[in-house]
């Protein structure tokens, strides 16, 4: 589980964050997609273009999934039980993504909060992110 101290700093980070997750877990997703071409497979029915307005509303949903695991973060697998399952068996998203998402939404927010993320911060924020792929995987197999 996570300590408290990752616990308080996630969720001073988040509150820092306030309105503007779904800007940063846009920006992630754009990232994802450039960095790791094999994830773009998964969304042969988007545009995958630049300010694509579906890019968008996706990083929207999975911020809002973020958010809703931030105040959950004494029970991440039953807050996201039914999205891992969706994952698992509708969308069928290999695992092994999960982490190149979360590998981006660090970079995103280390580049947008530079003083934030010290290494405690970048420690705390890893784990919670692999806190939630691990929660998200449970649902598979
Ligand atoms: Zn995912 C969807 C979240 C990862 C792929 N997602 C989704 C949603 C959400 C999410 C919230 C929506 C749902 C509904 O609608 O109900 N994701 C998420 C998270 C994560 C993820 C949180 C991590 C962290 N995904 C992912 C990955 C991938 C994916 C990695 C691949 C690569 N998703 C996906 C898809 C979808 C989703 C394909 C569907 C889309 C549409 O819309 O169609």
């Amino acid at each position: 589980a996570l300590s408290g101290a990752d616990r308080a700093a996630v969720r001073a980070l988040w509150r820092k964050l306030g309105g503007n997750v779904g800007i940063y877990a846009t920006e992630a997703l754009e990232r994802t997609f450039c960095s790791f071409p094999a994830t773009k497979t998964y969304f042969p029915h988007f545009d995958l273009s630049p300010g694509s307005a579906q890019v968008k509303a996706h990083g929207q949903k999975v911020a809002d999934a973020l958010t809703t695991a931030v105040a959950h973060l004494d029970d991440l697998p039953g807050a996201l039980s039914a999205l891992g399952a969706l994952h698992a068996h509708r969308l069928r998203v290999d695992p092994a993504h999960f982490q190149l998402l979360s590998h981006c939404l660090l970079v995103t927010l280390a580049r947008h909060y530079p003083g934030d993320l010290a290494p405690a911060m970048h420690a705390s924020l890893h784990k919670f992110l692999s806190h939630v792929t691990s929660a998200l995987a449970s649902r598979y197999g």
